[in-house]
Protein backbone atom coordinates (compact mmCIF):
# COMPACT_ATOMS: atom_id res chain seq x y z
CA UNK A 1 0.00 0.00 0.00
CA UNK A 2 1.07 3.22 -0.97
CA UNK A 3 0.47 6.18 1.13
CA UNK A 4 0.15 9.83 0.06
CA UNK A 5 0.37 12.85 2.56
CA UNK A 6 -1.02 15.79 1.48
CA UNK A 7 -0.75 18.99 3.92
CA UNK A 8 -3.19 21.24 4.25
CA UNK A 9 -2.20 24.57 6.11
CA UNK A 10 -5.66 26.27 6.70
CA UNK A 11 -7.02 28.09 9.69
CA UNK A 12 -9.11 30.36 7.97
CA UNK A 13 -12.25 28.39 8.91
CA UNK A 14 -12.11 29.54 12.65
CA UNK A 15 -10.46 32.11 14.29
CA UNK A 16 -7.25 31.21 16.17
CA UNK A 17 -3.82 31.52 14.44
CA UNK A 18 -0.89 28.40 14.24
CA UNK A 19 -3.31 25.61 13.28
CA UNK A 20 -2.05 26.40 9.62
CA UNK A 21 1.37 24.88 11.41
CA UNK A 22 -0.02 21.63 11.80
CA UNK A 23 0.64 19.77 8.83
CA UNK A 24 4.21 20.64 9.68
CA UNK A 25 4.25 20.21 13.22
CA UNK A 26 2.70 16.69 12.23
CA UNK A 27 5.60 15.59 10.32
CA UNK A 28 8.17 17.35 12.28
CA UNK A 29 6.82 14.63 14.89
CA UNK A 30 7.77 11.58 12.60
CA UNK A 31 4.61 10.92 10.63
CA UNK A 32 6.74 9.48 7.08
CA UNK A 33 9.32 7.82 9.33
CA UNK A 34 6.65 6.36 11.33
CA UNK A 35 5.08 4.79 8.38
CA UNK A 36 7.98 4.04 6.16
CA UNK A 37 9.71 1.83 9.47
CA UNK A 38 5.96 0.00 9.28
CA UNK A 39 7.01 -0.98 5.16
CA UNK A 40 4.55 1.37 3.92
CA UNK A 41 5.67 3.95 1.13
CA UNK A 42 5.19 7.24 1.79
CA UNK A 43 4.80 9.95 -0.93
CA UNK A 44 4.52 13.46 1.09
CA UNK A 45 3.01 15.36 -2.11
CA UNK A 46 3.49 18.96 -0.14
CA UNK A 47 1.11 21.32 1.13
CA UNK A 48 -2.44 22.57 -0.59
CA UNK A 49 -1.86 26.66 -1.80
CA UNK A 50 -4.24 28.46 0.98
CA UNK A 51 -5.09 32.11 -0.23
CA UNK A 52 -5.65 34.92 2.32
CA UNK A 53 -8.16 35.58 4.93
CA UNK A 54 -11.00 38.10 4.00
CA UNK A 55 -11.04 40.72 6.39
CA UNK A 56 -14.30 41.37 6.40
CA UNK A 57 -17.29 39.13 6.60
CA UNK A 58 -19.35 39.39 3.11
CA UNK A 59 -22.48 40.68 3.02
CA UNK A 60 -24.52 37.74 1.80
CA UNK A 61 -23.70 34.96 4.71
CA UNK A 62 -22.11 35.09 7.99
CA UNK A 63 -19.40 32.42 6.54
CA UNK A 64 -15.97 33.54 7.39
CA UNK A 65 -13.31 33.51 4.54
CA UNK A 66 -15.89 31.75 2.23
CA UNK A 67 -14.12 32.66 -0.84
CA UNK A 68 -10.72 31.45 0.40
CA UNK A 69 -11.93 28.41 2.22
CA UNK A 70 -14.09 27.38 -0.72
CA UNK A 71 -10.72 27.90 -2.85
CA UNK A 72 -8.62 25.43 -1.04
CA UNK A 73 -11.51 23.13 -0.77
CA UNK A 74 -11.80 22.63 -4.31
CA UNK A 75 -7.89 22.31 -4.99
CA UNK A 76 -7.82 19.55 -2.04
CA UNK A 77 -10.76 17.80 -3.41
CA UNK A 78 -9.16 17.47 -6.43
CA UNK A 79 -5.66 16.50 -5.31
CA UNK A 80 -7.48 13.58 -2.50
CA UNK A 81 -9.09 12.71 -6.23
CA UNK A 82 -5.73 12.38 -8.28
CA UNK A 83 -4.35 10.32 -5.23
CA UNK A 84 -7.37 7.88 -4.46
CA UNK A 85 -7.30 7.46 -8.63
CA UNK A 86 -3.79 6.15 -8.48
CA UNK A 87 -4.66 3.86 -5.72
CA UNK A 88 -2.66 5.33 -3.45
CA UNK A 89 -4.32 5.77 0.34
CA UNK A 90 -5.16 9.67 1.15
CA UNK A 91 -3.92 10.33 4.52
CA UNK A 92 -4.57 14.74 5.07
CA UNK A 93 -3.26 16.49 7.40
CA UNK A 94 -4.66 19.69 8.76
CA UNK A 95 -5.16 22.24 9.41
CA UNK A 96 -8.31 23.42 10.51
CA UNK A 97 -11.49 21.00 10.14
CA UNK A 98 -13.20 23.06 7.09
CA UNK A 99 -10.63 21.04 4.98
CA UNK A 100 -12.69 17.62 5.62
CA UNK A 101 -15.39 19.44 2.81
CA UNK A 102 -12.43 19.22 -0.35
CA UNK A 103 -11.26 15.74 1.53
CA UNK A 104 -14.85 14.28 1.09
CA UNK A 105 -15.42 16.04 -2.18
CA UNK A 106 -12.53 14.44 -3.43
CA UNK A 107 -12.86 10.86 -1.99
CA UNK A 108 -16.86 10.81 -2.60
CA UNK A 109 -17.14 10.18 -6.61
CA UNK A 110 -14.72 7.37 -6.21
CA UNK A 111 -17.52 5.16 -3.93
CA UNK A 112 -21.13 4.39 -4.84
CA UNK A 113 -21.38 4.07 -1.07
CA UNK A 114 -19.03 6.28 1.19
CA UNK A 115 -18.81 5.70 5.11
CA UNK A 116 -17.80 8.36 7.82
CA UNK A 117 -16.33 7.86 11.09
CA UNK A 118 -15.92 11.60 12.35
CA UNK A 119 -13.93 11.43 15.82
CA UNK A 120 -14.43 14.49 17.43
CA UNK A 121 -15.78 16.43 20.35
CA UNK A 122 -18.01 18.52 18.21
CA UNK A 123 -20.86 17.00 15.22
CA UNK A 124 -19.47 19.60 13.00
CA UNK A 125 -22.98 19.55 11.55
CA UNK A 126 -23.87 23.71 12.07
CA UNK A 127 -25.21 25.26 8.74
CA UNK A 128 -25.26 29.54 8.19
CA UNK A 129 -28.45 29.20 9.48
CA UNK A 130 -27.42 27.40 12.74
CA UNK A 131 -24.19 28.53 13.50
CA UNK A 132 -23.15 30.43 16.85
CA UNK A 133 -19.83 30.99 15.33
CA UNK A 134 -19.22 31.81 11.43
CA UNK A 135 -16.52 29.11 11.59
CA UNK A 136 -16.70 26.93 8.71
CA UNK A 137 -14.76 24.24 10.80
CA UNK A 138 -17.98 23.59 12.40
CA UNK A 139 -19.70 22.90 9.40
CA UNK A 140 -18.13 20.43 7.46
CA UNK A 141 -20.35 17.26 8.14
CA UNK A 142 -23.42 19.31 7.30
CA UNK A 143 -22.08 20.62 4.10
CA UNK A 144 -21.03 16.97 3.33
CA UNK A 145 -24.36 16.18 3.52
CA UNK A 146 -25.75 19.09 1.12
CA UNK A 147 -26.73 21.31 3.62
CA UNK A 148 -24.66 24.69 3.94
CA UNK A 149 -23.83 27.55 1.43
CA UNK A 150 -23.96 26.24 -1.61
CA UNK A 151 -20.75 26.98 -2.59
CA UNK A 152 -19.48 24.45 -0.49
CA UNK A 153 -21.84 21.73 -1.00
CA UNK A 154 -21.68 22.06 -4.81
CA UNK A 155 -17.71 21.19 -4.77
CA UNK A 156 -16.53 19.54 -8.01
CA UNK A 157 -19.96 19.79 -8.90
CA UNK A 158 -22.46 16.93 -7.21
CA UNK A 159 -23.80 16.63 -4.11
CA UNK A 160 -24.56 15.12 -1.22
CA UNK A 161 -21.14 13.68 -0.56
CA UNK A 162 -22.22 11.60 2.38
CA UNK A 163 -25.28 9.68 3.29
CA UNK A 164 -26.74 10.93 7.06
CA UNK A 165 -27.12 7.06 7.55
CA UNK A 166 -23.38 6.43 6.80
CA UNK A 167 -22.09 8.34 9.11
CA UNK A 168 -20.66 7.71 12.47
CA UNK A 169 -19.85 10.38 15.16
CA UNK A 170 -17.74 9.39 17.99
CA UNK A 171 -16.29 11.61 21.16
CA UNK A 172 -19.31 13.73 20.84
CA UNK A 173 -19.85 16.50 23.97
CA UNK A 174 -20.40 20.04 22.44
CA UNK A 175 -23.01 20.03 20.37
CA UNK A 176 -25.05 23.16 19.68
CA UNK A 177 -28.84 23.30 19.44
CA UNK A 178 -29.30 23.71 15.88
CA UNK A 179 -27.35 20.48 15.66
CA UNK A 180 -28.68 18.19 17.71
CA UNK A 181 -32.14 18.95 15.63
CA UNK A 182 -29.85 18.36 13.05
CA UNK A 183 -28.94 14.49 14.27
CA UNK A 184 -32.71 13.73 14.89
CA UNK A 185 -33.81 14.77 11.82
CA UNK A 186 -31.27 12.66 10.28
CA UNK A 187 -31.01 9.88 12.24
CA UNK A 188 -27.60 10.09 12.42
CA UNK A 189 -25.53 8.19 15.06
CA UNK A 190 -23.68 9.08 17.60
CA UNK A 191 -21.78 7.92 20.18
CA UNK A 192 -21.65 10.54 22.77
CA UNK A 193 -18.98 10.38 25.88
CA UNK A 194 -21.86 8.69 27.40
CA UNK A 195 -21.81 5.57 25.63
CA UNK A 196 -17.96 5.57 25.91
CA UNK A 197 -17.83 5.69 29.29
CA UNK A 198 -20.80 3.26 29.80
CA UNK A 199 -20.29 0.53 27.50
CA UNK A 200 -16.39 0.95 26.22
CA UNK A 201 -14.74 2.22 23.52
CA UNK A 202 -14.74 -2.51 22.99
CA UNK A 203 -18.37 -1.75 22.36
CA UNK A 204 -18.50 1.41 20.60
CA UNK A 205 -16.10 0.43 17.75
CA UNK A 206 -17.54 -3.04 17.32
CA UNK A 207 -20.93 -1.58 17.31
CA UNK A 208 -19.87 1.19 14.81
CA UNK A 209 -18.38 -1.50 12.67
CA UNK A 210 -21.37 -3.50 12.50
CA UNK A 211 -23.62 -0.44 11.70
CA UNK A 212 -21.25 0.28 8.98
CA UNK A 213 -21.01 -2.69 7.44
CA UNK A 214 -24.72 -3.53 7.54
CA UNK A 215 -24.95 -0.20 5.60
CA UNK A 216 -22.66 -1.97 2.99
CA UNK A 217 -20.70 1.15 2.65
CA UNK A 218 -17.56 0.45 0.20
CA UNK A 219 -15.59 2.78 1.63
CA UNK A 220 -14.76 4.03 5.24
CA UNK A 221 -13.04 7.90 5.68
CA UNK A 222 -11.63 8.31 9.48
CA UNK A 223 -11.85 12.17 9.77
CA UNK A 224 -10.12 12.47 13.15
CA UNK A 225 -10.12 15.69 14.92
CA UNK A 226 -7.54 16.14 18.13
CA UNK A 227 -9.72 17.39 20.34
CA UNK A 228 -12.09 14.53 20.34
CA UNK A 229 -9.52 13.25 23.04
CA UNK A 230 -9.36 14.98 25.92
CA UNK A 231 -7.19 18.12 26.11
CA UNK A 232 -5.04 16.39 29.07
CA UNK A 233 -3.30 14.50 26.30
CA UNK A 234 -4.14 16.74 23.09
CA UNK A 235 -3.55 20.20 24.67
CA UNK A 236 -3.25 21.65 20.94
CA UNK A 237 -6.28 22.12 19.35
CA UNK A 238 -8.23 25.99 19.61
CA UNK A 239 -11.87 24.26 21.01
CA UNK A 240 -10.32 22.25 23.75
CA UNK A 241 -13.28 20.30 25.59
CA UNK A 242 -13.14 18.77 28.79
CA UNK A 243 -14.47 15.20 29.73
CA UNK A 244 -12.76 13.38 26.17
CA UNK A 245 -11.22 10.29 25.10
CA UNK A 246 -8.71 8.87 26.39
CA UNK A 247 -5.22 8.24 24.77
CA UNK A 248 -5.49 4.63 25.50
CA UNK A 249 -9.02 4.36 24.57
CA UNK A 250 -7.67 6.32 20.60
CA UNK A 251 -5.01 3.77 20.34
CA UNK A 252 -7.18 0.88 21.17
CA UNK A 253 -10.43 2.02 18.58
CA UNK A 254 -7.30 3.21 15.83
CA UNK A 255 -6.37 -0.87 16.65
CA UNK A 256 -9.23 -2.06 16.24
CA UNK A 257 -10.30 0.36 12.87
CA UNK A 258 -7.32 -1.17 11.40
CA UNK A 259 -8.61 -4.76 12.46
CA UNK A 260 -11.69 -4.11 10.26
CA UNK A 261 -9.73 -3.58 7.15
CA UNK A 262 -12.95 -1.09 6.51
CA UNK A 263 -10.36 2.00 6.35
CA UNK A 264 -9.66 4.04 2.87
CA UNK A 265 -8.36 7.09 3.39
CA UNK A 266 -7.85 9.11 6.84
CA UNK A 267 -7.42 13.06 8.21
CA UNK A 268 -5.71 14.03 11.34
CA UNK A 269 -7.21 17.69 11.71
CA UNK A 270 -7.32 20.55 14.27
CA UNK A 271 -3.34 20.36 15.57
CA UNK A 272 -1.90 23.80 16.85
CA UNK A 273 1.37 23.80 17.97
CA UNK A 274 1.49 27.62 18.89
CA UNK A 275 -1.74 26.16 21.69
CA UNK A 276 0.19 22.94 22.31
CA UNK A 277 3.25 22.43 25.10
CA UNK A 278 6.50 20.58 23.51
CA UNK A 279 4.23 19.29 20.35
CA UNK A 280 2.31 16.88 22.20
CA UNK A 281 -0.90 17.11 20.40
CA UNK A 282 1.10 16.30 16.69
CA UNK A 283 3.00 13.23 18.50
CA UNK A 284 -0.18 11.92 19.40
CA UNK A 285 -1.41 12.17 16.00
CA UNK A 286 1.25 10.24 14.86
CA UNK A 287 1.16 7.66 17.69
CA UNK A 288 -2.61 7.23 16.15
CA UNK A 289 -1.41 6.98 12.78
CA UNK A 290 0.52 4.19 13.24
CA UNK A 291 -1.94 2.18 15.17
CA UNK A 292 -4.45 3.01 12.69
CA UNK A 293 -1.57 1.76 9.95
CA UNK A 294 -0.96 -1.89 11.92
CA UNK A 295 1.78 -1.43 14.20
CA UNK A 296 1.50 -4.07 16.79
CA UNK A 297 3.82 -4.13 19.70
CA UNK A 298 4.45 -7.96 19.85
C1 LIG B 1 -18.85 25.13 17.29
C2 LIG B 1 -17.41 24.66 17.48
N1 LIG B 1 -19.77 24.00 17.27
C3 LIG B 1 -18.99 25.96 16.03
N2 LIG B 1 -17.03 23.68 16.53
C4 LIG B 1 -15.84 23.05 16.49
O1 LIG B 1 -18.34 26.99 15.94
O2 LIG B 1 -19.74 25.58 15.14
N3 LIG B 1 -15.62 22.03 15.74
N4 LIG B 1 -14.85 23.45 17.24
O3 LIG B 1 -14.54 21.18 15.77
MN1 LIG C 1 2.00 5.00 -7.39
MN1 LIG D 1 -14.14 19.06 14.13
MN1 LIG E 1 -13.88 19.47 17.31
Amino acid sequence: LNISLIGVPMDLGQTRRGVDMGPSAIRYAGAVERLEAMGYEVIDEGDIQIGVSEREVSVDTNLRNLSAVTEASTKLANKVHDVVSENHFPLVLGGDHSIAIGTLAGLSDHYENLGVIWYDAHADLNTGDTSPSGNIHGMPLAVSIGLGHEKLVNIRDYAPKVKPENIVIIGARSVDPGERELIKEKGIKVYTMHEIDREGMTKVIQDAIIYLRGKNVDGLHLSLDLDGIDPLYTPGVGTPVLGGITYRESHLAMEMLYESEMITSAEFVEVNPILDEKNKTADVAVALMGSLFGEKLM
